[in-house]
């Protein structure tokens, strides 16, 4: 190397091997994370955020990206990994040693957020980041290497240097060191190395990613899940026959209008998790434990034994809008929450049942709620499978009437008796209110808002008062009379109901309105709220043109 401009690599092609090292390091442990159905660094960081960041920052994400804030936040993390390790790459164009040093500082960074990730722990979070980093500064150094030519031209020049110096031919081992020392590499091999090795890293590391993401996909938990097999409940077979009469009502037929029992595939899902947790039901264990007489640990096999309960409820998310779709109703099959308290034996003045699941998310509700009779349980199953990994399998709480942020734990774990002053769950400190109870709801399903219709209208959709049943749905146009719609069959107190009103439009805008009447004959209120800190109320409320 003659000169100091030389040695000095050229800021683009540093920036390039400084992304491409970031993006290896990630692709690298996000592989061998995913081997081991470990949350990789990716997911360790945007967790982390997830944790730490301020609540107005969360709602930002999710009201810039609604449901899709995970990808999104997945994304960001990529992203600014990649533009932290351009940053490292321009830093290290004289030497090496800021880009090895910054690479493993980010390894560092990477195996705190992971190490604290309840599925992880500490060895291999560790073994995640030391294979990380490993990608990271050998890629960063083979590109430096590559902008000067072949990059393995040195090494195998120096294996002959020595190889020949063993041999004692000291000629030929001057000449060949000679060849590599002041034989510089014309610009177009060097160019042509680099971009080779760029593009051999750049697939590389998209192979990785994909790799990673098939492996996470067909996991040894859905194996484990398509092979349980569930013991029909008592009841199952009359409420099949009542849905099939449901669904077989002009109601139910009205198109666009929201199936009764919605499909595991359809139904709404809201959670905290980034990484869906993977649990094999073979050593998973239900603990309950707190203030009762004895502390009790279920096998998922016990739980499937015992799941005699079967029952249609209406779960709803605590953040849905009025009109909103973070509602749905669907047939959970379980073991009833009371069964499992009892045998437990709940202390007097355990007044708060709390409960965790494997991934550190809690969440809590009065223990006069699971003794008032309504239904509430440990459920196994939605719709006649295995619960959905999504949905929380192996076991979930479903609490009819009360919002999920306070009791419907996914991917259950521990159940702890303990009071209402000694512990939140965990949207509790984040501004939501301690009780949830759901509010009495209805939505138009269609028309929609904005829909251009003609003629005879029908107006459909669905109300719900989970375990407080629907006895009534109005719908009003242009502010004029209430007019009663048509109710479809009730699966019961704790399911929503369908509901239809066919309407005989007249040309021009109109203004159509629904409210709902539960059993205890209160009627939803028409004052509009946010959905924090305890619900949206009002009622919906649509534009349509004829
Ligand atoms: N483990 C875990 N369980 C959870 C949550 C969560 O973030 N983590 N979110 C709750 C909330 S806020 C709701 S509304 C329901 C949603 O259940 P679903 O995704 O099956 O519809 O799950 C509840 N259970
Ligand atoms: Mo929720």
């Amino acid at each position: 190397m003659s000169s100091n401009s030389e040695s000095l690599a050229p800021k683009p092609k540093a920036a390039i091997a400084g992304l491409l090292a970031g993006a290896s390091a990630l692709a690298a442990g996000e592989f061998v994370a995913a081997l081991g159905s470990k949350p990789g660094p990716v997911i360790g960081v945007a967790n982390r955020v997830v944790d730490k960041a301020p609540a107005w920052f969360v709602d930002f994400g999710k009201q810039v990206f609604g449901l899709d804030d995970k990808p999104a936040l997945i994304i960001g993390t990529i992203l600014i990994a990649m533009l932290l390790g351009a940053a490292l790459g321009i830093a290290s164009r004289k030497t090496r040693l800021p880009g090895t040093i910054g690479i493993a500082l980010f390894g560092l960074v990477g195996f705190f957020a992971m190490s604290v990730d309840a599925q992880s722990g500490t060895g291999a979070a560790l073994f995640i980041a030391l294979v990380s980093v490993a990608a990271g500064v050998g890629v960063l150094h083979i590109l430096f290497n590559a902008m000067n030519g072949p990059v393995m031209a040195g090494v195998v020049a120096k294996a002959q240097h020595e190889a020949s110096q063993a041999s004692g031919n000291q000629a030929a081992a001057t000449a060949t060191s000679a060849t590599v020392e002041h034989q510089p590499v014309s610009p177009s091999v060097a160019r042509r190395t680099f971009v080779g090795w760029t593009g051999g890293v750049a697939v590389a590391s998209g192979l990785g990613a994909l790799a990673s993401r098939s492996l996470r996909s067909r996991t040894s938990t859905s194996v484990a899940r398509e092979g349980v097999e569930l013991v029909s409940a008592d009841s199952a077979g009359d409420l099949d026959a009542l849905i099939a009469e449901v669904n077989a009502s002009p109601i139910a037929k009205t198109p666009s209008i929201t199936p009764i029992v919605v499909p595991n595939s359809d139904f709404y899902r809201i959670d905290t998790a980034l990484l869906v947790p993977q649990i094999d039901p073979a050593d998973w264990t239900l603990t309950i434990d707190g203030m009762v007489e004895r502390e009790l640990t279920f096998t998922y096999d016990d739980l499937l034994e015992r799941a005699n309960m079967v029952e249609p409820v209406t779960l709803s998310c605590v953040s849905n809008q009025v009109g909103g779709d973070l509602v749905g109703n669907a047939v959970f099959q379980g073991v009833a929450l009371t069964e499992l308290l009892d045998e437990a034996g709940v202390l007097p003045g355990a007044t708060q049942i709390s409960s965790r699941s494997v991934d550190g998310w809690t969440c809590g509700f009065p223990t006069d709620v699971a003794y008032d009779g309504r239904t509430s349980m440990v459920a196994v199953a939605q719709n006649g499978e295995p619960l959905p990994i999504e949905h929380g399998f192996p076991a979930r709480i479903v609490v009819s009437g009360l919002y999920g942020y306070v009791s419907a734990t996914k991917w259950l774990d521990r159940i702890t008796l303990t009071t209402l002053e000694d512990f939140n769950g965990y949207w509790i400190p984040r501004g939501w209110s301690k009780l949830g109870p759901v509010k009495t709801q209805s939505r138009i399903d269609t028309p929609r808002n904005g829909d251009q219709v003609s003629g005879s209208v029908p107006i459909a959709g669905v109300a719900w008062a989970p375990s407080r049943d629907i006895v009534k749905v109005e719908v009003r146009v242009d502010e004029g009379p209430w007019m009663e719609a048509d109710l479809g069959e009730s699966l019961g107190e704790n399911a929503w109901r369908q509901w239809r009103l066919d309407w005989q439009s007249t040309p021009g805008e109109h203004l159509i309105q629904v409210r709902a009447t539960d059993g205890t004959g209160e009627t939803q209120t028409e004052v509009r709220t946010r959905p924090d800190p305890d619900g949206a109320s009002g009622w919906h409320t649509i534009a349509i043109q004829a």
